[in-house]
């Protein structure tokens, strides 16, 4: 496929990168940051990850890219904190493809290469693919675990949510799926999913972000349900590099 291979080719030539979305905690301040996967085509300008990761996953290009993403995630660090900056926690996006016990070996490799706190990494899991096998996803979360990094459930609300995993899962937090979030304001159904998410997540100990803040009517509603983070567009859309490290020396 003309597309596989040129994507093949992008990871090799360096034209994949890495924007950071600022997670602000609700009562002010830069908490830690998601990485978002960028493709600066020569020709076709730039192409969204909606666009080629899917492809990448129909094969182990996928496993590939999964695996730059989390060594490119790991060395930021480690240069920002080598050069002063306060980092935060940084989460990075996994695919289906990846949940699986190579993962393991992959995460232990880029947190020992870069001599880094492990708790600087935080892995967002769909719950389609930490729920689909619970046996298999327990075993493995909890190997994940072990090694210190943070785990999220991604777009929280939207797949299957079976409570009994989410009870056992050893995960640090939910993220509130922004098609919740998006309507706030005006529907009164998502106001009551939102609660009854951030409630139940904050009586099993998890934190909550909430995804797609766009409007301070929404930051003002999520606030006062208790939500910990947000992230969206209200603050700031995924960045280059130098432009996050610039929030976070701020102290923004
Ligand atoms: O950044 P947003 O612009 O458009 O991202 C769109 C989708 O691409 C999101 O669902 C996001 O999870 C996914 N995505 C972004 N970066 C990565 C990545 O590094 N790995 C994987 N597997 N998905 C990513
Ligand atoms: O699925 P995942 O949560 O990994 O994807 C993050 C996606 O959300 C990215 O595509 C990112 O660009 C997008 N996003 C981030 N903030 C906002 C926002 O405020 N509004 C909308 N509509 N999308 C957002
Ligand atoms: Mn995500
Ligand atoms: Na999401």
């Amino acid at each position: 496929f003309k597309l596989e291979n040129a994507l093949r080719r992008a990871l090799e030539r360096d034209e994949l990168e890495l924007h950071y979305q600022p997670q602000i905690a609700v009562g002010g301040g830069i908490a830690s940051a998601e990485a978002l996967l960028r493709w600066r085509h020569p020709e076709r300008g730039f192409v969204p990850p909606t666009e080629f990761v899917p492809l990448a996953e129909e094969s182990d290009l996928i496993l590939e890219i999964g695996e730059w993403v989390l060594e490119q995630v790991c060395d930021q660090l480690r240069t920002w904190h080598r050069a002063g900056v306060p980092v935060v926690p940084i989460a990075v996006n996994l695919s289906a493809h990846q949940f699986d016990d190579s993962i393991l070996g992959t995460v232990r490799r880029v947190l020992d290469d870069c001599e880094l706190a492990p708790e600087l990494l935080e892995l967002e899991l769909t719950e389609s693919a930490s729920m689909a096998d619970a046996g298999k996803s327990f075993a493995l979360l909890a190997q994940l675990k072990d090694l210190g990094v943070r785990l999220a459930i991604d777009d929280f609300g939207t797949g299957y949510s079976n409570l009994n995993y989410l009870k056992r899962f050893p995960v640090d937090r939910l993220k509130l799926d922004r098609s919740f979030v998006h309507e706030l304001e005006t529907d009164a159904d998502d106001l009551a999913i939102a609660r009854a998410v951030i409630a139940m997540a904050h009586g099993l100990r998890l934190s909550v972000v909430a995804e797609g803040v766009e409007t301070p009517g929404q930051l003002e509603l999520l606030a006062g349900l208790g939500c910990d983070h947000v992230q969206g567009w209200l603050f700031s859309r995924a960045v280059p590099a130098p432009q996050f490290a610039a929030l976070l020396a701020r102290g923004a």
